[in-house]
């Protein structure tokens, strides 16, 4: 498990995705450690930011997938759900126009 925590793409183009989270159960700096680095020990997860005061987590992955995002928070004891319309797509890298499959 340890050994596999970022995956890097080779030379491609990724297509990254924004999740927000609504997650409950966390009310101190060690509840923000602790949910961070569930979620970063995911595949393709780049980035976490949690936002101890509303709740949110926005979680920065190299896929949209996030049914195992949820389950490991729940798993970790803090509910855990997709915010509504919470995904979205962002492309990384530059020149290419809209329409461009090169991803
Ligand atoms: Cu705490």
């Amino acid at each position: 498990m340890a050994s596999l925590l970022f995956i890097n793409p080779i030379g491609k183009e990724t297509n990254i995705s924004e999740i927000n989270l609504n997650v409950s159960g966390k009310t101190c700096s060690s509840c923000v450690r602790h949910v961070t680095s569930a979620l970063k020990a995911l595949d393709g997860v780049e980035d976490v930011s949690v936002d101890l005061i509303d709740g949110k987590v926005k979680v920065t992955r190299a896929t949209d997938k996030i049914e195992d995002l949820i389950a490991a928070l729940i798993e970790d004891g803090y509910p855990a759900q997709l915010d509504a319309d919470s995904v979205t797509q962002v492309k990384q890298g530059g020149g290419c126009g809209s329409g461009c499959k090169c991803s």
